[in-house]
């Protein structure tokens, strides 16, 4: 790598009069603005696989659930992880670099401050989502990467969990732990594998997906081909040419925010229908019943139904002293806690960010994290699985179980969420509990609650505390909100800066719709 080499490539890539932020996942904003951002994240994560030693780091160009003007990139860990937080920071500095110069001089900065051994060749994969603005963008990582010799690999358009998943492969290749072939094909073989296994003699009808028009739609589609006939899945929205339509009336986000069927999606009384998302990290499920009202099942609704099939399957294996906790942030609706704590599971609440999730989730032999908005995934601790490989059933019940418990730890994608494999892993267990989604659903009912977005001056204002339930700053404000609330039964209400859109976040829940959506109102109210 030459100095030379590394501004001239950089040169091609000018910074805007911007100020960026390493946010909630990624950098994410309008398209336009991100070329500098995207080559200057192709240094680090460069960086990155060096400080590792070589091992294999991801780079995912896409805005998942944002607008289709926007996009974003993010990096992946050598296991599949999201980054780890405290080189966020070193993301956002490199961004914000004013000049050619100011970025070499922060890289060689950086090389200096973790000894880097520059006889190491990085190694990084990237992927991206359906967007028009993502083939741009991957040239602008492509020229940072050959600017400082990374040995790179791209899989084109591809669901950012198949991304962290192909990346953990890559680096487990030839291990004990090694996590499965590092192709696409492999991904699907390995879902599928386990997912057909699960539901041998079984059927259970069949699910409409809605891809959100996103890069859920045909990956969905080719993973269908190595699927058994248990389940019909019916897709719809995956028209990914028509750039506009991405996350447009359709999609996760939309359902949840809007607590509504996607205007294309007709529904039949009692029947299962899904969202993903635009790079198919999350899921929400619903359907409508007899008296044609909405429901939604949400990723509370999907923590509480896996955890309790694990904590049965685990049980009935007659594996014993096995922890299992849930982990959800403060959009987790307040029955959803109430149902899980009744279980005797614990829960934790942790801040938005499926990487504070995962974190906590590690905590534990099995730990089943989820947003309420359907991003999340289940985790099982390396000495947990050792545990279930090596457990000698007692008899043919708990062998039964004990063969579906290890086809679902490979059933599901433990890097991340993964609206595919949570799909699969939801679609497993009603076939196996017989359920119907209102059977489901009538595990708990949701409190009403209220999800609106407020646009602000500026955001960087509001700062939270205790996992994002409570305001800081502006000083003043949660005594306000606090105030509101306590004119509410059953009332909880927070407000906090979402870090993947310019806007603040209002959250609201009370004993009715109506107070739900008031507080909602009267809180969001305060911020203008
Ligand atoms: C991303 C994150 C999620 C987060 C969501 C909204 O999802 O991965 O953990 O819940 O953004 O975050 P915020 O409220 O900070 O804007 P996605 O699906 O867009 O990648």
């Amino acid at each position: 790598m030459s100095q030379e080499a590394v501004i001239a490539a950089s040169g091609a890539y000018p910074k805007p009069a911007q100020t960026f932020q390493y946010g909630t996942a990624g950098f994410r904003m309008k398209a336009e603005l991100l070329p500098s951002v995207v080559f200057r994240v192709g240094l680090l994560a460069a960086l990155r696989s060096r400080y590792k030693n070589g091992q294999v780091i991801g780079v995912m160009i896409t805005a998942s659930h944002n607008p289709p003007a926007d996009n974003g990139v993010k990096l992946i860990d050598p296991l599949g992880e999201m980054l780890e937080s405290s080189w966020e920071a070193y993301g956002t500095a490199l961004a914000n670099a004013e000049s050619d110069q100011a970025v070499y001089d922060y890289y060689t900065q950086l090389e200096q401050k973790f000894n880097i051994n520059k006889d190491i060749v990085p190694q990084v994969i990237y992927g991206s989502d359906t967007r028009e603005s993502s083939p741009a963008l991957v040239q602008a990582l492509k020229d940072a990467l050959d600017a400082v010799g990374v040995k790179s690999k791209g899989f084109g358009a591809v669901t950012t969990p198949q991304l962290h998943y192909v990346v953990r492969c890559l680096n487990t290749q030839g291990t004990d732990d090694a996590y499965g072939e590092p192709t696409l094909e492999g991904y699907y073989k390995k879902l599928s594998t386990a997912f057909n296994r699960l539901v041998t003699n079984k059927s259970n009808g069949s699910v409409t997906v809605d891809c959100a028009n996103g890069v859920g739609g045909p990956k969905l589609r080719e993973l269908q081909k190595y699927l058994n006939d248990s389940i019909e899945i019916t897709i719809t929205n995956d028209d990914t040419e028509t750039f506009s339509k991405l996350n447009s009336q359709s999609g996760a986000d939309y359902v949840k925010t809007n607590q509504r069927l996607p205007p294309s999606v007709s529904a039949q009384p009692l029947a299962r229908y899904a969202s993903l998302d635009g790079d198919a990290d999350r899921i929400v499920y619903y359907y409508v019943d007899n008296k044609s009202v909405f429901h939604l099942l949400d990723g509370d609704k999907i923590a509480t139904l896996a955890a309790s099939f694990i904590g049965d399957l685990i049980h009935n294996s007659g594996i014993t002293d096995f922890s299992i906790g849930v982990v959800q942030t403060a959009y987790a609706n307040g029955s959803s806690t109430a149902y899980i704590e009744k279980q005797g599971l614990p829960t934790v609440c942790t801040p938005t960010g499926v990487k504070h999730l995962h974190h906590a989730a590690l905590a534990y032999d099995c730990g089943v994290y989820f947003e309420a908005n359907g991003h999340g995934t289940v985790l099982f601790s390396p000495s947990a699985l050792q545990r279930i490989f090596a457990h000698k059933p007692q008899s043919p019940a708990q062998d039964s179980a004990l063969t579906d418990l290890r086809n679902i730890t490979e059933l599901i994608n433990q890097t991340v969420g993964d609206a595919l494999s949570d799909l699969l892993l939801v679609e497993v267990i009603l076939a196996h509990r017989n359920w119907t989604p209102d059977l489901w659903d009538a595990c708990y009912t949701d409190l009403p609650n209220k999800l609106e977005k407020a646009e602000v001056a500026d955001r960087n204002i509001y700062k939270t505390t205790d996992a994002e339930r409570k305001l800081t700053h502006p000083e003043g404000l949660q005594e306000q909100i606090d105030a509101l609330v306590g004119k509410y039964v059953q009332a909880r209400s927070f407000v906090r800066p979402s870090g993947t859109e310019n806007v603040v976040r209002v959250y609201a829940e009370a004993a009715t719709k109506a107070e739900a959506d008031e507080l909602a109102q009267k809180v969001k109210a305060l911020l203008k």
